[in-house]
């Protein structure tokens, strides 16, 4: 940044009532849960940019980060009914209700495997018919397909569930899968940890407490997690903080997060259709003020499914280093109203990151550059 970009950003920060943030930041000092609320309470969303994008900046200059990646989502069924979801079907028979057979789930890989795919993400609802065996077959089919191919699968919420339903503990649940070749967790299912926004909107599954022991366990047994937020509900600024500084304790203790994902709500077909879509300008802030607060995270992630491109093209200038990946099939955001492309070829995120004015990186699943 030149010295004059320095001294308008300074003006800015000063005029939005942040110095004391900023030379927070600048000392290495942590930001609290009242730092977290003002950012939030702050109108000026330049400023928080500004703020964000030199954190980002001190941490991966312009590089921007991707993965070729598929995504699989082999049942719908789920005994949840969380009032934001529009992917999931209750009963199996139940209209638009899907469960690939293990076959068709293969397929969706070894159709692909001949591409320098490099991991494939798989979210599944919450299925109470089908035995463990399917989960692990899954695994050890996707592995045998492209045995060089990273497994990033199955939500905490799916492991607690698995652990319940086959009456194991959680640990045994991971260390079986892991046998099996997964290789780490995705970050969904993290919602907002808030008790009371759990109870509204996703009482049925697992709670906080258990979430984030499952992401220690894992990440005690060498696997390394993503961490997801889902915004724009019914959570306060309060609750969007606390849920990041529960990700930031975490952090402190194991080192095994890499990326924190914000999602944005998506209102379509969902029993909370009439709430309104968060605009483009919370993105950008939620997406700052994570950058901010989780000092400790490597990477703040702009999913571009959910966030919609351009938008995810801007949060590279507010604390984003990441745009997820390809993708290629993605059903959760889609039927829940996103209008956005279902995948792009690594030839379109790169030309969508250089129009942003910042470096395509590709990485894999654990930030190992492809070059
Ligand atoms: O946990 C469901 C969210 C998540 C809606 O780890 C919705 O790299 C908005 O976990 N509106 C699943 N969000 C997606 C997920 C994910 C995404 C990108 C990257 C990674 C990663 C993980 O999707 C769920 C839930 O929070 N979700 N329905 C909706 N209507």
């Amino acid at each position: 940044m030149s010295r004059s970009q320095e001294m308008l950003g300074e003006a800015r920060i000063a005029r939005a009532g942040l110095l004391d943030i900023r030379q927070k930041l600048d000392a290495g000092e942590r930001l609290t849960l009242q730092d977290g609320v003002r950012l939030f309470g702050c109108p000026d969303t330049l400023a928080l940019g500004w703020l964000a994008n030199r954190e980002r900046e001190k941490r991966h200059g312009a590089q921007t980060f991707y993965n070729h990646n598929i995504r699989l989502e082999a049942t719908n069924v789920c005994v949840a009914n969380c009032l934001f979801c529009s992917f999931a079907r209750l009963m199996p028979g139940d209209k638009d209700a899907y469960t690939l057979s293990l076959e068709q789930a293969l397929h969706k890989l070894r159709v692909r495997a001949h591409e320098p795919i490099t991991e494939v993400h798989v979210v599944n609802g919450l299925h109470p018919d089908l035995p463990f065996d399917y989960y692990t077959s899954l695994l050890r089919g996707l592995k045998a397909i492209k045995p060089s191919i990273h497994l990033k699968c199955f939500t905490a919420v799916e492991i607690a569930f698995f652990a319940d339903l086959y009456t194991m503990t959680d640990e045994q649940v991971l260390r079986e899968l892991m046998a099996a070749g997964l290789d780490s967790l995705p970050g969904g299912g993290a919602e907002v940890f808030s008790a009371r926004v759990r109870r509204k909107i996703c009482a049925d599954k697992c709670g906080a407490d258990r979430w984030l022991a499952i992401h220690r366990t894992a990440h005690g047994l060498g696997m390394r997690s993503n961490v997801t937020m889902l915004y724009g509900h019914i959570e306060t600024s309060e609750e969007r903080i606390d849920h990041m500084l529960r990700v930031r304790a975490l952090q402190d203790e194991t080192g095994g997060f890499q990326a924190f994902i914000p999602l944005a709500f998506h209102p379509d077909n969902n029993q909370m259709h009439k709430l309104p879509a968060p605009p483009a300008s919370e993105t950008l802030r939620v997406h700052a003020v994570a950058r901010l607060m989780l000092d400790n995270v490597a990477h703040v992630k702009a999913f571009w499914i959910a966030t919609g491109i351009e938008v995810a093209q801007t949060s590279l200038w507010f604390g984003v280093d990441d745009l997820d990946g390809t993708v290629q099939e993605e059903k959760i955001y889609h039927m829940a109203g996103a209008r956005t492309p279902e995948m792009m070829t690594t030839r379109e995120i790169q030309a969508v990151i250089r129009a942003a004015g910042r470096s395509p990186v590709e990485r894999d699943t654990l930030y190992n550059v492809i070059s």
